[in-house]
């Protein structure tokens, strides 16, 4: 039986969907943020020695990094699934479905997290003389290199879908989920805006998915930020 270990508010939402899109029978343990720093509680780290989520379990088999832990779901069980949720290999769409799978953890979301990061430096409590330093030094960071990164790469999501309406081409794949928590956390942190009507449109297509919801169900509210 696989077990994921589910953080709340986090990357694991998208292992428990990819595991519904594949119809697979798996249990839920769930970990809760530190209310204050946001991290994960110590337990996780018993799991994986990062102690991040998501990580999974599959008998004696500890997976964690939800890229990999994509390849290994789809390597181990995706003859089961009724649909291909990955194209073959070797293919344009398989080579597609590689790129997204990589960019969304390797390029997406480090700005993002930028953002996060110094969105909250500029809105920390600190001593009156230093806040409009770090005020200063977040909005320089922010302005020269986070944001224009951000909308660079909005721009190019936004092309691609103009060219086939998911991200490995015509047909929804498990990239499309790997996609997902990126496009959601841009949403939420920057707005997506109005050049984007591509990708906002993917979005209510993936958050219409039976298997989405069900996901959402079994691993409880998610906010997207
Ligand atoms: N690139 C990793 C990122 C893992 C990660 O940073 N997970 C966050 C949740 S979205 C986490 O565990 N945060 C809590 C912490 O760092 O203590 C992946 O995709 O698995």
């Amino acid at each position: 039986m696989i077990t994921v270990h589910h953080l709340n508010n986090s990357r694991s939402q998208r292992v428990l969907w990819l595991l519904e899109e594949l119809g697979l029978d798996f249990k839920v343990k769930r970990y809760e943020r530190d209310a204050k720093t946001m991290l994960a509680p110590p337990e996780l780290a018993r799991v994986h020695p990062l102690g991040k989520s998501p990580v999974i379990t599959d008998g004696n088999i500890a997976v964690a990094e939800s890229g990999a832990i994509v390849e290994y779901l789809l390597d181990t069980y995706g003859h089961l699934s009724s649909v291909p949720l990955r194209p073959e290999r070797g293919t344009p769409d398989g080579r597609r479905f590689s790129y997204w799978l990589h960019f969304a953890e390797g390029s997406a979301m480090p700005p993002l997290l930028m953002k996060l990061v110094f969105d909250k430096v500029a809105s920390s409590p600190m001593p009156f003389f230093v806040k409009p330093i770090a005020r200063g030094i977040s909005a320089k960071v922010l302005k020269t290199f986070v944001e224009p990164n951000l909308k660079r790469q909005l721009d190019f999501m936004e092309d691609e879908l103009t060219k086939n309406a998911w991200f490995a081409g015509d047909a929804f794949s498990a990239a499309d989920i790997q996609m997902s928590f990126p496009v959601e956390a841009a949403a939420a942190r920057a707005g997506l805006g109005e050049g984007t009507p591509r990708l906002q449109e993917w979005l209510g297509r993936i958050h219409a998915r039976h298997a989405y919801r069900r996901a959402l169900e079994r691993g409880g509210p998610y906010a997207y930020a």
